[in-house]
């Protein structure tokens, strides 16, 4: 499978790593709203050495309570650590809901937008949809600042496949081409530990769409649900669950620890190669 990303296009006939560049200052603690881009083009360069084939640029946090900041605020964290990315060899994915943040990130040369609200925003089909650049569509249920107020499905996974098709169905008719698509089901976006299990077990339904599956897993609270860790110990459990998203038919695997991914990456595609050849 490929994805055409702007001007580069990412083979995935192999998994590939998503690396999170957060430009918030809660996750680079800077005491204030400025953000070093110089910092943050250390942190991309970090994640291309160690592997990833996308890096993954946001400025404004999506976890679970997480409060909103102002567009302005989110275009003076991103667009300046894009106009850097974006000089190296790897796919530039700016990790955002708002239209004109996508508009000033492709422009800044971004391959990518990548958006937890799918675009439903008014006017992000159309920003993306005059580019060349991929888009990831995730499923959220509700909004970071109340999606974890008890969250209910029927099906959990029929749910979430109904409504990213329906969202890729939108993307077609505003002109975005499949193979500029890829899917994510939102672990940790409205969903309980059980929700979030049951898409992982299920993850090849989402696949028979026959676009690339993105999976974001790492550190989150299901992680921590299941071994008891606290965040700051939730690599062997990242890297567990994104090998088992990957076996499931995953392509593309969003994480913090970089290298650790790849790693485990490696290990499923060379079994995995032995299977087909
Ligand atoms: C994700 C993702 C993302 N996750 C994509 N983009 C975050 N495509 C940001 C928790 O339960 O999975 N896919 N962008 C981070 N958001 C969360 C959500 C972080 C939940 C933590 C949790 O702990």
């Amino acid at each position: 499978m490929k994805l055409v990303c702007g001007s580069r296009t990412l083979d995935l006939a192999t998994p590939q790593v998503m690396g999170v560049v957060n430009v918030t200052p809660d996750s680079f603690s800077d005491g204030g709203a400025y953000f070093d881009p110089d910092a943050a083009l250390a942190r991309v360069e970090r994640v291309v050495a160690e592997g990833a084939a996308i890096v993954d640029i946001g400025g404004e946090s999506t976890r679970p309570g997480a409060a909103p900041v102002s567009a302005s605020e989110e275009l003076h964290r991103v667009i300046p650590a894009i106009e850097r990315a974006v000089r190296l060899p790897v796919v530039v994915s700016v990790d955002t809901s708002r239209p004109e943040v996508m508009r000033a990130a492709i422009a800044a040369g971004a391959h990518m937008v990548n958006d937890v609200r799918a675009l439903a925003a008014p006017g992000a089909l159309a920003a993306v949809a005059g580019t060349r650049a991929a888009v990831c569509l995730m499923h959220m249920r509700g909004s970071p600042a109340d999606m974890q107020d008890d969250p209910r499905y029927g099906d959990v996974v029929a749910e979430v496949a109904a409504f990213l098709a329906a969202r890729v169905a939108a993307c077609e008719r505003a002109g975005i081409a499949r193979e500029r698509i890829a899917i994510d089901p939102g672990f940790g976006f409205g969903k309980t530990l059980e929700h979030n299990l049951e898409l992982l077990r299920r993850l090849g339904t989402l696949g028979e769409a026959g676009l690339p599956v993105v999976v974001g897993l790492s550190r989150k609270r299901m992680i921590g649900a299941i071994t008891g860790r606290p965040v700051g110990e939730r690599l062997a459990g990242s890297v567990a669950a994104a090998v088992i998203a990957v076996l499931r038919g995953a392509c593309i695997v969003r994480a913090h620890d970089v290298a650790e991914a790849v790693d485990g990456l490696r290990i499923v595609a060379a079994v995995m190669q032995g299977e087909n050849g």
